[in-house]
């Protein structure tokens, strides 16, 4: 089974947490998800209990370890960014999906960047219908940028 890495604000604002949730239970019906906890309802729950460290440590490791990033960025977050550009150095496919409402105001450094892909989406089901045809080209071409074998 694919493994994918979702990434979705957290301490860059909770928003979005509703469509992070809609769109990783989607997910995990074709692929497995190494980050679910982006969907955690954090006014209820709290963050967890590991220090930054840790939770970099780990994410980075869960990051280099995935076959590809799908970064929901309606909501600005220095970490969703950072996960990004750590994934496209790494050769990782990154599918960034975006509100079309607010499209306009997403970073030059996603909008303008051509080794990732963007989808400004218009309701979850068109975020997920991208998603399916994301995951699928994957299984057709599971192959990194810049993998020789
Ligand atoms: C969150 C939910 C439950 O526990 C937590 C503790 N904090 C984090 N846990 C896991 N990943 C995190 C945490 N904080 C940031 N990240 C990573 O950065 C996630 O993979 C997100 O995609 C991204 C969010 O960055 P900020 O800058 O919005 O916090």
């Amino acid at each position: 089974m694919i493994t994918i890495y979702f990434a979705g604000s957290i301490r860059g604002g909770r928003d979005d947490a509703a469509v992070y949730r809609a769109l990783i239970a989607h997910i995990a019906t074709r692929a497995q998800v190494l980050t679910e906890h982006i969907s955690d309802d954090l006014s209820v729950r709290g963050e967890e209990d590991l220090s930054d460290a840790q939770i970099y440590a780990r994410d980075m490791d869960w990051l280099r370890s995935c076959e590809a990033v799908i970064a929901e960025v309606s909501t600005p977050s220095l970490g969703v960014g950072y996960e990004i550009g750590m994934a496209e150095s790494a050769g990782i496919p990154v599918l960034c999906l975006c509100d079309a409402a607010r499209g306009a105001r997403l970073s030059a450094m996603i909008s303008g960047n051509s080794n990732v892909q963007i989808k400004h989406y218009d309701g979850i089901k068109d975020a997920q219908t991208t998603i399916d045809a994301f995951i699928e080209a994957l299984g057709a071409n599971p192959l990194r940028m810049g993998d020789s074998s």
